[in-house]
């Protein structure tokens, strides 16, 4: 997934808006994908994922922390994400298909937050990023 100039630059004035609500939004895509697609909460068997759940919240954290950090390194996601595409690779060994769920729910919530930013250039900028985030994180499978 190539990332042109104006993608870069469209990803990174979305999250530049987006701002500080970035770890909220990750808890809220969290809740949707477990709703919407049941199947993926196999992989949390160990967590409360009802909405509102404190760990829920605590992950979305963490995922969004994620996002934010490959967005700083747009130009080297897979160097900035490096550790986490071990540990998805070899730890936890999420089915791929699963990356494009949570990609949807996400760009869902920044656009029920934010719809005059996500314009059809910004959704279409932010679904190949949130797609590259994908690849890498799934680019150590074996
Ligand atoms: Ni993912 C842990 C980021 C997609 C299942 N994941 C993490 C952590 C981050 C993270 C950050 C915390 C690592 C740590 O504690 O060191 N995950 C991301 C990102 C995406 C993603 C940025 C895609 C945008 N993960 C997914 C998907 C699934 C998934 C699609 C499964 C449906 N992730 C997990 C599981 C853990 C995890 C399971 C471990 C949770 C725990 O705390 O036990």
């Amino acid at each position: 997934m190539v990332l042109s100039g104006t993608d870069k630059t469209n990803v990174k004035s979305i999250f530049s808006k987006i701002g500080g609500q970035a770890d909220d939004y990750g808890a809220e895509a969290l809740e949707r994908m477990f709703v919407t697609y049941p199947q993926t909460k196999t992989y949390f068997p160990h967590f409360d994922v009802s909405p509102g759940s404190a760990q829920v919240k605590a992950h979305g954290k963490k995922v969004a922390g994620a996002l934010v950090e490959a967005a700083n390194h747009i130009d080297d996601i897979a160097t900035a994400l490096s550790k986490l595409s071990d540990l998805h690779a070899q730890k936890l060994r999420v089915d791929p298909v699963n990356f494009k769920l949570l990609g949807q729910c996400f760009l869902v919530v920044v656009a029920i937050h934010n719809p005059s930013v996500l314009t059809p250039e910004a959704h279409a900028s932010l679904d190949k990023f949130l797609c590259a985030v994908g690849s890498v994180l799934t680019a150590k499978y074996r």
